[in-house]
């Protein structure tokens, strides 16, 4: 009943876009800016983040890292939109983006320390120009819009990136972090990785607009919206927004069609909530085989190459965690440190007793 009391899209919106095809009946693009040689470097960009993720499964369930939140089948979000970017721009990510400093370089065994709750996870966010992971929904929109503003004051070439879901456009912070960044033209790309839940609230009881991207309209700012599992239309719409950005002309909406094919996170049982035929259709349509074939009838991959990918992959994991297993453990002291200035008395008392099951 509620999809019939949606308002119609706006008609200046374009319908999703997509640059590859399907091998069969819709023929393959092109994008401008990437060679065979970026072709392949986001090929294996795409490969490292899956192969994060579904390690990171596993560690949870071998009791090695705690409660993770499942990226996968948004690989083509995360790579398209940071390979758009110069190595000089800022990645503002959400808990969903977790591991996307690995694009930068960042080790991953301390991303995999982060989800340990081990100190050895936190990073400066200036050595990579990646932000700390947010999990409180959409606070970090402000903080983007605000750094990115900075960068234009300053006269810098920089962007940023901002990463957040559906869910997250139904928050006051995003509201403000988009409304100031259109107002000051802050060189800012918004990504909205639209899976359609927010846990276990879908996207029809989430918000009454048609699409997400409609909501730019009432900022001032553009919106592009892209097939969430075309990596090549995730990462054109993302240049898009980059050139508007470095030209001057303000923020840029991109919001990224998929369906959440993974459960919320490791602590989620979605069976009792999602339509497992969407599940299976969306898993259906995966975006890394989809780029690997595409890659393929381009005569670019062959399965030399795809395996030695994988292969290259699953050894940097394998050191990850156990760079991230060799860390000491981190001192019992510091889930109170940093919280208040001046310590409230009960705090001491808490902290005695953490001591005293620690045996210190
Ligand atoms: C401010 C705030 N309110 C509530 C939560 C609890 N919470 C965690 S994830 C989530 C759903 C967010 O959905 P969405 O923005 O669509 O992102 P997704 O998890 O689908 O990537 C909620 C409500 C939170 N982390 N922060
Ligand atoms: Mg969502």
């Amino acid at each position: 009943m509620r999809a019939s009391m949606r308002v119609e899209p706006s008609p200046a919106m374009p319908e999703l876009r997509r640059v590859i095809g399907d091998g069969d009946g819709h023929p393959d693009g092109e994008v401008e800016g990437l060679d065979d040689a970026g072709l392949l470097a986001l090929h294996r960009s795409m490969v490292l983040l899956r192969t994060y993720d579904e390690r990171s499964v596993t560690y949870h369930r071998q009791g090695r890292i705690g409660t993770y939140a499942i990226y996968w089948g948004t690989e083509a979000i995360q790579a398209g939109s940071v390979h758009a970017l110069e190595d000089g721009d800022w990645v503002f990510p959400s808990y969903r983006e977790s591991a996307i400093g690995l694009l930068r370089g960042m080790a991953p065994a301390t991303i995999l320390a982060w989800w340990r709750g081990h100190p050895a996870g936190w990073w400066d966010p200036r050595e990579h120009h990646v932000a700390s992971i947010c999990v409180p929904i959409a606070t970090h929109v402000p903080h983007a819009a605000g750094l990115a503003w900075g960068l234009r004051l300053r006269g810098e070439r920089g962007c940023a990136v901002c990463y957040f879901g559906d869910g997250a456009t139904s928050e006051g912070a995003f509201h403000e972090g988009a409304n100031i960044a259109a107002v000051v033209k802050a060189p800012l790309v918004l990504v909205c990785n639209n899976n359609q839940w927010a846990i276990s609230t879908p996207l029809e009881a989430q918000t009454a607009a048609a699409r997400l991207s409609d909501k730019a309209i009432g900022y001032g700012m553009p919106a592009l919206r892209v097939d969430g599992h075309d990596v090549l239309a995730v990462y054109e719409a993302v240049r898009e927004g980059v050139a508007r950005a470095r030209a001057g002309d303000g923020p840029t909406f991109v919001e990224a069609v998929t369906y959440r094919s993974a459960p919320h996170a490791t602590a989620d049982d979605p069976s009792l909530y999602i339509d497992p035929e969407r599940v299976a259709a969306d898993r259906e349509r995966d975006c890394v085989p989809a780029f690997e074939e595409y890659l393929r009838r381009l005569g670019v991959l062959d399965d030399d190459r795809a395996a030695a990918v994988r292969e290259e992959a699953l050894a940097i994991m394998r050191a990850g965690i156990e760079a991230a297993e060799a860390e000491p453990p981190a001192d019992p002291e510091l889930v109170f440190a940093h919280a208040y200035a001046d310590p409230p008395a009960s705090l001491a008392r808490d902290l005695e007793d953490l001591m005293r099951v620690h045996g210190r």
